[in-house]
């Protein structure tokens, strides 16, 4: 039994999401590509998922992050093993486009099938991305659950970065939590702890 105890703990640390940085397929740097799919990721919509290395703008961890508005407005899709009904921290890194206004920049996520929150930051003015790290508290009503970014907003090929997407399992119990229903989705108190805008 002291097995069991322990070993949920153990694992409760790891980040449940493949290829969350986007460091694969390893992107020659100075250069961009879009792709129909990339390890751990699908293409949901739209011509597909461009990364980049070291052409517009820096990474928030390592050398490359994905933009959603590619060729033009794509999604990305990855399903998780997780436990229904179990509170997990889901976060990610995101940074408008250096010069490119909040209106091309937008960001859905989507857990669960229900829209978790829509981000868009301005980029007018940076010589260099900028980096904001947003983070939810989430419970998953089943047992594979999936997590869905969207570039939304004036679809030109140019739009907002995301890296460094994480799902750890939370240690944290979450007082008075609400279960809300709409759209299939089950989603707790989510936590936004910085603001893009
Ligand atoms: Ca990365
Ligand atoms: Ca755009």
């Amino acid at each position: 039994m002291l097995a069991v105890a322990v070993f949920p703990a153990a694992l409760a640390h790891a980040n449940l999401i493949t290829n969350g940085s986007f460091e694969t397929p390893d992107q020659p740097t100075g250069t961009w590509s879009v792709y129909g799919s990339i390890p751990g990721w699908t293409t949901t919509f739209g011509p597909g998922i461009e990364i980049q290395d070291h052409v517009t703008g820096l990474a928030y961890d390592g050398d490359q992050f994905v933009e959603l508005d590619s060729h033009s407005h794509s999604g990305m899709l990855q399903q998780v093993a997780v436990t229904a009904g179990a509170s997990y921290d889901l976060s990610f890194a995101y940074s408008p486009r250096p010069g490119v206004a909040a209106t091309s920049t937008g960001i859905e996520v989507w857990f669960d099938g229900g829209l978790l929150d829509t981000i868009a930051g301005s980029g007018i003015g940076l010589s260099d991305t900028s980096w904001s790290v947003l983070n939810y508290s989430v419970i998953p009503t089943g047992n594979l659950v999936n997590l869905e970014f969207r570039a939304v907003g004036t679809s030109e090929s140019l739009g907002g970065y995301i890296d460094d997407v994480q799902l750890n399992g939370s240690t944290v119990p979450v007082p008075g939590a609400v279960v809300l229903g709409t759209l299939g989705m089950s989603l707790v108190g989510w936590l936004r702890r910085r603001q893009v805008l």
